[in-house]
């Protein structure tokens, strides 16, 4: 009820036939449920997934800021191995921009967000049919912060990224103590970020839960309907890439059987399904490359580790397809080409920046919504199913890395 200051001095949550008549979306719920949803129950798991949001935003920056250093400063003994490092990288970069690609073209095949309603309303992309050119020179724009310290308070991820990569290049220039002394800075920063973050990740199942509860009552049963096709399309897209390109490179470029390949690491393949940490199943995927797969320690001890943390092909492809989805559900269109090209880009840069553990894709998909203009809430909806696709896209993320050491292995 509200008084003549239109103030509301008292509220009562109305009963479920009343809340039925008001949204008859809700028909389904009441009468599967049997209760009304009250309001109450909306907003409580409502507060619990963002409370939830709101910490997986806490460490995102901080994270990115230390991850990326580290792998770069880091790099600087891996400049020794020469002709190998710039084969392993370039390895990674079309492997990688290939699963994005793959994930683009599904994404745009089977259309999942047309028609779809999330949560949260919907909205519209930073900028419509902008020429490529001037997306690409705003781009280049927010890739030079004039204020890092403005660029961090604000969460302007590109700014981040690359004042992050430019450090860990001059870390590595600058060398010696003071070059050892930072990297040791850094390193010592990104263990304590990793922890949190998995302190963090350790309560995704209320998180999850409360998106759940959020989603059913706001949308009804639907939504299962509408992240049906949204995960179909991840993982035909991952599929592809993991029964097809891949084995491609396999076979014609390593000249190796993709079968026995394939078998020799599926002990590897199957924890990074089962963790979904990249990082935790390093250790088997490096037994398995040297003892099943006969490829060099000289090999596996390089692109492994270096592959774990920056060369993560199914994260980049989901973060191409989640942000193309929910930029269809939010426009109600198909993503212009020219902001697809945008998407591919800091998809990249969000799977070299993510760690190799649970749900790190998630935590780096807001570099990607931000360069679209997508709100960060809209990843609300999907966390409800991130981890079945989590441990599908560390799965390829692992099968990529221990191709990428059948090529390299070939070619040394
Ligand atoms: N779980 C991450 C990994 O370990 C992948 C991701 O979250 O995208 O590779």
């Amino acid at each position: 009820t509200v008084n003549e200051q239109s103030t509301v001095t008292s509220y009562s949550a109305p009963s479920g036939e009343a809340l039925v008549k008001t949204y008859p979306q809700w028909k389904v719920d009441y009468e599967l449920f049997g209760l009304g949803i009250s309001q109450k129950v909306m907003a409580i798991s409502k507060w619990v997934g963002d409370l939830f949001l709101r910490l997986l935003k806490m460490v995102t920056i901080p994270l990115i800021v230390t991850s990326l250093i580290t792998g770069i400063a880091s790099l600087g003994n891996a400049a020794r191995f020469g002709a190998m490092f710039s084969r392993t990288l370039l390895y990674y970069l079309s492997t990688s921009l290939l699963a994005i690609f793959t994930g683009i073209f599904v994404v745009n095949l089977i259309r999942p967000g047309i028609g779809a309603v999330l949560p949260g309303g919907n909205g519209s992309l930073s900028s419509g049919q902008e020429s490529i050119s001037s997306i690409f020179l705003e781009m280049i724009d927010r890739l030079v912060p004039t204020n890092i310290i403005h660029s961090l308070g604000e969460g302007e991820f590109l700014s981040i990224i690359s004042f992050s990569m430019l450090t860990g290049i001059f870390i590595l220039l600058v060398g010696g103590k003071h070059g050892k002394v930072m990297t040791d800075f850094f390193q010592a920063g990104f263990e304590v970020m990793m922890r949190m973050t998995m302190f963090i990740i350790s309560l995704a199942p209320i998180g999850v839960l409360a998106f759940m509860v959020y989603a059913v009552s706001s949308q009804g049963i639907e939504i299962f309907k509408i992240l049906s096709w949204y995960m179909a399309a991840v993982f035909l897209a991952l599929l592809i890439h993991a029964v097809v390109i891949l084995p491609c490179l396999l076979k014609f470029v390593a000249q190796r059987s993709p079968l026995e390949f394939a078998r020799a690491m599926s002990p590897a393949l199957m924890t990074a399904f089962s963790t979904a940490s990249s990082n935790g199943t390093l250790p088997l995927t490096m037994s398995c490359v040297e003892e099943n797969a006969e490829i060099s320690n000289e090999v596996s001890s390089f692109v492994l580790p270096l592959g774990a943390t920056i060369n993560m092909d199914g994260t980049a492809l989901y973060e191409a397809v989640a942000v193309l989805f929910i930029a269809q559900a939010y426009t109600g269109e198909v993503m212009p080409l020219s902001q697809q090209l945008v998407v591919a880009i800091t998809a990249l840069l969000a799977s070299i920046g993510a760690a190799g553990i649970p749900h790190a894709g998630l935590v780096m998909m807001a570099i990607v919504l931000q360069a679209v203009g997508l709100p960060l809430e809209a990843q609300g909806v999907i966390i409800a199913v991130d981890r079945v696709l989590d441990m599908c896209r560390t799965s390829v993320n692992v099968w990529s890395d221990s191709c990428g050491c059948a090529v390299i292995e070939r070619y040394r």
